[in-house]
């Protein structure tokens, strides 16, 4: 049979047949997948063949990827494991107000799905606590984005008819939700899957530490062909094995300009002379948001955020 992977403990594995039925599978002795090394060879999302019986199943075999993300492993420093894979989009949770979003963590998050080739959405949650000035910024934002190809739907999770905006937008899709914890996400899966029954946490709780012990993505299916992948506690959104010179392909609006540098391929975008980029920016093609998120990343000034 063959099954999707919904969450794994890395020793057990949630698989849902193609009936939506879940069975819990183990696999059969040490997997190792070719051409991976990563640390977990089997992740959320992975579609698997499995043999089961009654509710308990054994994985024998781990289907091609059409994609992957990366996380930072959680055993070993530096290594990078497998957050999801067979991704069709990414789903990035924003607020302008509790809390606020900065714009670097969301071009962070579109950059890591720009590596990987999956297309983004940006979602700007708790309209309802907007007045004028920030609906006006919340107007900017949609222009900025949009103009490099990521779509921004302004709502609020507590409003119906928002959800089945949001609900078209994810419809026959594997969508992975990314975003700082106290955004709205797990109000809005909750919303989203009437089934589920997933913990949100008052404003005064979720800036503490420590409050989220769960790392691990789990994804939930809403019909036959719609599933969400919920990143709780997943906080860096790494730029794992990535150098320096290719971080500007992942900005689709440096993408096109990198090869008009005087120093084509090799301009970093900082300070070189006759740099296309630098000239955008200057001229406001390229935002100056857009711009300060490069530079913090090709400087590893944000490793952190
Ligand atoms: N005013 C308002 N509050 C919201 C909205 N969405 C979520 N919240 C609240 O924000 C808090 C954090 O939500 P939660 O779903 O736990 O965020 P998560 O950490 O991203 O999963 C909770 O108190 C929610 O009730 C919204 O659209 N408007
Ligand atoms: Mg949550
Ligand atoms: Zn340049």
């Amino acid at each position: 049979m063959i099954g999707r992977v919904l969450k794994s403990t890395g020793s057990w594995y949630a698989v849902a047949d193609a009936d939506g039925r879940t069975v819990a599978c183990r696999t059969r002795g040490k997997m190792r997948l070719e051409g991976y090394k990563e640390s977990n060879p089997i992740a959320v999302g992975d579609r698997v063949a499995f043999e089961a019986i009654g509710n308990e199943g054994v994985i024998t075999d781990v289907l091609p990827r059409t994609n992957h993300m990366l996380r930072q492993s959680v055993k070993r420093a530096g290594h990078a494991s497998v957050l999801a894979a067979n991704i069709d989009q990414v789903l990035i949770v924003a607020t302008l107000k509790q809390p606020r979003t900065s714009l670097g963590f969301i071009d962070r998050v579109m950059v890591s799905a720009e590596a990987f080739r999956i297309p983004q959405l940006l979602i700007i949650n708790k309209k309802d606590l907007l007045t004028g000035a920030q609906l006006a910024e919340v107007d900017a934002l949609r222009t900025l984005y949009e103009n490099i190809g990521c779509q921004v739907l302004l709502i609020s999770a507590l409003h119906d008819e928002d959800i089945a905006r949001v609900q078209a937008h994810l419809a026959n899709k594997v969508t992975l939700v990314a975003g700082h914890s106290g955004v709205g996400k797990s109000t809005l899966l909750n919303r989203l899957l009437p089934q589920l029954q997933l913990t949100t946490a008052a404003i005064s709780e979720y800036s503490e530490k420590g409050t989220h012990t769960t790392t691990f993505a789990e994804m939930f299916q809403s019909d036959a062909t719609t599933f969400i992948i919920d990143t709780p506690g997943i906080k860096e959104w790494g730029l794992m094995d990535m150098n320096q010179q290719e971080i500007s392909d992942y900005f689709p609006e440096m993408r096109e300009l990198r090869l008009a540098c005087k120093f084509g391929a090799r301009c970093l975008h900082l300070s070189e002379p006759k740099c296309a980029v630098v000239q955008a920016v200057e001229s406001g093609t390229i935002a100056v948001s857009r711009y300060q998120s490069y530079v913090s990343m090709v400087t590893g000034e944000d490793n952190r955020k």
